[in-house]
């Protein structure tokens, strides 16, 4: 299944942090990695007390179901020292699956499509240009 997954960081070498996880991603059990965005430096929303984000998206083709990829994710982002305090507040690395397919998933530890894509233009531009990039096969 094509799934799209969103990196942003705003902590020490963030450009560092995108490059580590694009590792760590690519090396993903039953996974093709199909395609990487340019990486963009983004203003902060939301939270708006903290430094720039670099912001991108890839595009993965995964047998990996849903739950199994978030848990991955997750470990990715241990790995690269992220700690959680408060919400939406500065991270190493974020990595978040916005779209798997063409699967709506609804519970509390999981949200597809992501449910602050469209709003957001840190994702929708990288998510854009992966997609004029890469035609996408079901
Ligand atoms: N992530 C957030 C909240 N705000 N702002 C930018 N520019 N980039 C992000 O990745 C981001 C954010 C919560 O995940
Ligand atoms: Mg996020
Ligand atoms: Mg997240």
């Amino acid at each position: 299944m094509y799934s799209y997954i969103a990196l942003g960081s705003n902590l020490n070498d963030r450009h560092k942090h995108i490059e580590d996880a694009v590792t760590h991603i690519k090396q993903l059990p039953h996974t093709e990695f199909v395609a990487l965005s340019p990486l963009y430096e983004t203003e902060p929303v939301g939270f708006t007390e903290q430094g720039l984000f670099i912001n991108a998206v890839c595009c993965i083709n995964t047998a990996l179901s849903p739950y199994n990829l978030l848990q991955r994710l997750l470990l990715i982002e241990q790995m690269l020292g992220r700690v959680r305090t408060i919400k939406n507040g500065p991270r190493t690395i974020d990595l978040d699956i916005i779209l798997y397919g063409d699967i709506n998933i609804d519970t509390p530890t999981l949200t597809i499509p992501h449910p602050r894509m469209h709003e957001r233009e840190f994702v929708m531009k990288p998510l854009n240009d992966v997609l004029r990039t890469q035609p996408r096969v079901a």
